[in-house]
């Protein structure tokens, strides 16, 4: 049996399933997402950081191979497996361990992903280059091709097809951020590159990670910044053609307030909403060199202009009522008296857990999901010291309270069941509090 077929038998065999809200994978480090929609879903085309095995990366980024990942929902996300390998692509270091930010684009009905490689010593000398690795399916078996694209020392490619058929790529390399057209056979420059014009140069903080989309026929250069020599920030330019020149407009994201150095992005439109992928090191806190990705709906301004997206820990989708509803990714947390933590602070992969510690405390969770099956009970995953009552209401503080739930005395993780004082049905915004003196830890709920 060929080794691809091999690949992806174990890939399949492999898979498994994430949940919603930020960060949407949570049984592995994932950055740089590239969000493409093919056959009706979104696919996402990670980095996939890994503590490192070996002595030089032990502080640095560490990757071995790529998964993808995809969504029909945003909620629910498949992972399928692994793609490629530093192991399976005969022109990469198998020792190298740095498969950095990857993307993926169809042309006729093939798939071909685009990701940068530490090549061999001995073939095209030291560096990163940018490898192709070609599908018939979003999700692979995935074919490496046996060289890197000639011409793409650097990182971090992306790619665009304009509506003309005419193929770029994109990427960060020496002296700044780069691109070339593509010829029709996807796998060589068209061409020599051009730097970009327009946009801020490496002295001026210009790192990597471009992402090149376009909408009403302008065009949008978009990339990380490192504006104001502290991390990165998301920012943007726009222009009428896809290699420039661009005029800069703004930023997308601020910068991380929690000090993760790198953010790497992707923009895509999906049934009608906008979406921005970016990366934070929620799962890693203390290394943000492992990081998780994350989804937040973006919006344009009548003139084009992208409006600034606020992260979020809730995300986007919908969540079902009658699935464990993780509080902790909120939508609004009480000033006083809540906060977020870890379950178990050694191993973050656990997940959170939600702390109600004053009287009137509150968390709320938008967008949950109750159908038309009218639910009787609402069951919570607690644990209090003190033993304390929940108060739960749909539509916010001034909504209606649907249930009070006394969660008993005693340390451990309980489910208590309350009877819901009226069914709620459709799509409602949960809000819960803390009603009186006590400390209570949610783990989650359902209905
Ligand atoms: O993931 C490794 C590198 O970190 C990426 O290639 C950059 O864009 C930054 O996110």
């Amino acid at each position: 049996m060929k080794k691809t077929t091999l690949l992806f038998l174990s890939m399949t065999l492999l898979a498994g399933a994430s949940l919603a809200q930020n960060p949407f994978i949570r049984d592995q480090f994932t950055a740089d997402p590239t969000a493409r929609v093919f056959e009706g879903k979104v696919y996402v085309y990670p980095s996939h950081d890994i503590p490192s095995p070996i002595e030089r990366l032990k502080e640095w980024f560490c990757m071995a191979d790529y998964h993808v990942f995809s969504s029909e929902n945003l909620t629910d996300w498949t992972d399928h497996g692994v793609i490629v390998s530093q192991d399976n692509v005969p022109w990469v270091n198998p020792e190298g361990y740095s498969l950095w930010a990857p993307d993926c684009i169809e042309r006729n009905g093939k798939y071909y992903f685009y990701f940068p490689a530490p090549a061999k010593d001995t073939l095209v000398g030291r560096g990163m280059m940018t490898g192709v690795a070609i599908a018939d399916k979003p999700y692979g078996p995935f074919v490496p091709q046996p060289e890197p694209i000639k011409g793409t020392f650097g990182i971090d490619p992306c790619t665009l097809i304009d509506k003309d058929g005419q193929a770029y790529i994109y990427w960060a390399g020496f002296g700044g951020l780069l691109g070339a057209k593509l010829q029709d056979n996807m796998l060589e420059l068209d061409g020599n590159p051009v730097a970009v014009e327009g946009l801020p140069g490496p002295d001026q903080g210009m790192k990597e990670g471009p992402f090149v989309f376009e909408r009403n026929g302008k065009y949008y250069f978009t990339f990380p910044w490192v504006k104001n020599n502290t991390t990165e920030l998301l920012a943007y330019a726009m222009g009428d053609s896809p290699l420039g020149p661009f005029e800069m407009k703004g930023e997308i994201m601020d910068e991380s307030p929690s000090g993760c150095w790198t953010n790497h992005h992707s923009i895509v439109e999906y049934k009608g909403q906008w979406y921005l992928f970016y990366h934070h090191n929620d799962l890693s806190p203390t290394f943000d060199k492992n990081r998780s990705i994350r989804i937040d709906s973006l919006f344009f301004n009548p003139d084009g202009t992208i409006q600034k997206v606020t992260p979020t820990l809730r995300g986007v989708g919908v969540t079902d009522a009658k699935r464990e509803i993780q509080l902790d990714r909120y939508s609004r947390l009480s000033d006083a008296g809540a906060s977020i933590d870890y379950l178990d602070s050694a191993n973050t992969f656990k997940g959170w857990k939600t702390i109600l510690g004053d009287n009137g405390a509150y968390v709320q969770y938008n967008k949950v999901d109750f159908g038309s099956s009218l639910p009787k009970t609402v069951k919570v995953n607690a644990a209090s010291a003190t033993g304390g009552k929940l108060v739960v209401k749909l539509g916010g503080a001034k909504g209606k309270t649907i249930a009070e739930i006394n969660v008993p005395k005693g340390g451990q993780w309980t489910e208590t069941d309350a009877t819901l004082k009226e069914a709620p049905t459709g799509v409602q915004d949960l809000w819960v509090s803390l009603k009186g003196k006590g400390n209570v830890e949610i783990d989650w709920m359902k209905f």
